[in-house]
């Protein structure tokens, strides 16, 4: 047996908790409906793609002390996309109840990502092996990937595989895109009366997939912990130093709420929110300008160090970046397949070819950009059409531009301080961690009500456990339609139904927070130090919960 670290043999033995309601086991369940849904725009084309599965109310469940027999089903299971802290736990509840619901039935894993149902890769759970991954992080149990599921054949393929192995139902546990893909093949199936069930979970560290059913995405609770880790530690450095700048690129692909949530853990001198910037139509320059006034003045003060936090998804929220950055993926989309472009000799050639093309604003926009953001812009889109943001290094291009305007600023004589920056990102580093206890049970409670929703028929759901502020016993289990959270966008050039991403909400409780305090954390250094997460010890370490669930869960509760 391959040899485990000392926190990996005590977190094999943590019992995740579940909501009392499913604490009985499946068979002892009764599905409450709540009213009919609609989706959240496009309703017209949303309805019209999703004919079969379209419309279905929102449901929750309760304790029956009836049990019913359960028959023999077997279940296929997929990791799709970025890894999430807490993968391995959604597959071991799912697998637990799978198990007491009857004993003969079989759970199958589908290796790397969506691709594993087409290609027929997969393999059969037992306990022995679920064991080993019990409060693990990552995903390297079946392994993950971003295949996008959207062609007959690839649909045919899969009811192919499904049909040999017996599968009755398929659960996909991933982000919006991934979700998109579980919505597609449910109606799929369903259209093609096939008798498969969909049922997808919420992956995702970017906390971007949210409603008031889903009140957070499984892995935002332990990657923002981590990060807010990482970001303390790197105060506390510069706190001692005092003599750098640290610019820190938080993970988060569209919307901030990472980058919220770990500066709310932390209080850093500068944090950019994206939607605020596109709200506020702030170029490049201005914010620049923002970034180096605070720097100024910081150093006006003796203080020339600092932490700026920088969300990853920024570049494609400032205005005139946005409207380059969508024209340029149109072009992508024409120029992946195009030879005088893929046999481009260099890549000034390539640059050459993408301003031809771009329209003249835009043109102008990418031509102003150094050549290392203009090489990462051209980078492979991934498989759902989105600008892979975690190769792009905004965080030097900011280090950068701010440079020379400090330098521009002290041949005028209006800056006195010496400017010294270190980036970092912070991505990767957080997405496999242990998930954190909240992670782990939560993680499990959404597997295990997976099965329940399977186990009522129901397909086209996202398992929903939410009232995630309150011990977990009291947490609500049920599902919502996936259609629910689904409208039009351009992906690849064309219009695709997808779920919609939620952003940081500007009149949220969450982002007041830090708009109330920015100004005194700019100047003061407030700084807070969470440390490492904790897995045994006091509750009050061990089970907060993040304060962007904190904040908008009270908001809730209070509106109620
Ligand atoms: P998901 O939406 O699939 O969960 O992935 C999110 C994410 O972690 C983003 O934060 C990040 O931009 C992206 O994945 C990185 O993707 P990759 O792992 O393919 O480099």
């Amino acid at each position: 047996m391959t040899k485990l670290s000392p926190l990996q043999i005590e977190r094999l033995k943590y019992q995740p908790k579940l909501p009392s309601s499913l604490q009985n086991g499946v068979n002892s369940l009764e599905l409450v409906e709540g009213s009919a849904t609609q989706s959240v725009r496009d309703q017209e084309q949303i309805k019209a793609l999703f004919a079969n599965t379209y419309g279905k109310p929102t449901v929750t469940f309760k304790s029956t002390s009836s049990a019913s027999k359960s028959e023999v089903k077997n279940v296929g299971v997929i990791l799709s996309g970025g890894q999430a802290p807490g993968g391995h736990n959604v597959i071991a509840g799912l697998y637990d109840a799978l198990k007491s619901a009857n004993p003969e039935n079989k759970l199958y894993g589908f290796l790397g990502g969506p691709s594993g149902i087409i290609d027929g890769k997969y393999i059969e759970f037992t306990d022995e092996f679920i064991n080993e991954y019990r409060n693990t992080g990552g995903f390297d149990i079946i392994g993950s990937g971003r295949t996008k599921l959207e062609t007959e054949d690839q649909f045919q393929e899969s009811y192919n595989v499904c049909q040999k192995l017996g599968i009755s139902a398929v659960v996909i546990i991933g982000g919006d895109d991934s979700n998109t893909n579980a919505a597609l093949l449910a109606e799929w199936f369903v259209k093609n009366k096939t008798g498969i069930q969909v049922i997808g979970c919420p992956k995702t560290i970017d906390g971007d997939l949210k409603n008031e059913q889903i009140e957070i995405s499984f892995g935002f609770d332990t990657a923002t912990k981590t990060y807010a880790e990482l970001i303390g530690n790197i105060q506390r450095d510069a706190n001692s130093a005092k003599k750098y700048w640290h610019f820190v690129k938080i993970m988060g692909r569209s919307a901030s709420h990472v980058a919220l949530e770990a500066a709310l853990q932390t209080q850093p001198n500068i944090t950019l929110i994206s939607e605020e910037v596109e709200a506020k139509k702030m170029s490049l320059s201005s914010i620049i300008d923002y970034m180096s006034d605070i720097i100024v003045r910081r150093a006006n003060n003796g203080k020339n160090f600092g932490i700026a936090v920088i969300p990853e998804g920024l570049i494609e929220f400032i205005p005139e970046m946005k409207s380059m950055i969508a024209n340029l993926n149109d072009i992508m989309a024409e120029l992946e397949s195009d030879p005088s472009f893929i046999n481009a000799t260099t890549i000034r050639d390539k640059f050459a070819i993408v301003e031809h093309r771009l329209d003249d604003e835009n043109a102008k926009v990418y031509n102003s950009l150094p050549s290392i953001i203009k090489e990462q812009l051209l980078a492979d889109r991934d498989p759902h059409g989105n600008v892979q943001v975690s190769k792009i290094e905004t965080e030097k291009l900011l280090i950068e531009m701010i440079s020379s305007k400090l330098s521009e600023l002290k041949s005028n004589g209006e800056y006195i301080g010496k400017f010294s920056a270190q980036s970092h990102f912070f991505g990767y580093e957080g997405r496999c961690a242990f998930p954190s206890n909240f992670d782990a049970d939560y993680c499990y409670s959404l597997g295990y009500n997976a099965f329940a929703l399977i186990n009522f028929g129901l397909t086209g759901y996202l398992s929903s456990v939410r009232n995630l502020t309150a011990p977990a016993d009291k947490w609500i289990a049920g599902g919502i339609p996936l259609t629910m959270m689904m409208n039009m966008e351009k992906r690849h050039g064309e219009m695709k139904p997808v779920i919609q991403k939620a952003l940081v909400k500007l009149n949220g409780p969450v982002f007041k927070q830090l708009q109330d305090n920015r100004e005194d954390w700019a100047m003061n250094d407030r700084y807070l130090f969470p440390g490492a997460i904790q897995y045994f010890g006091p509750s009050s370490v061990c089970d907060i919960t993040t304060v962007t669930l904190q904040l908008e869960r009270n908001k809730e509760l209070a509106s109620v």
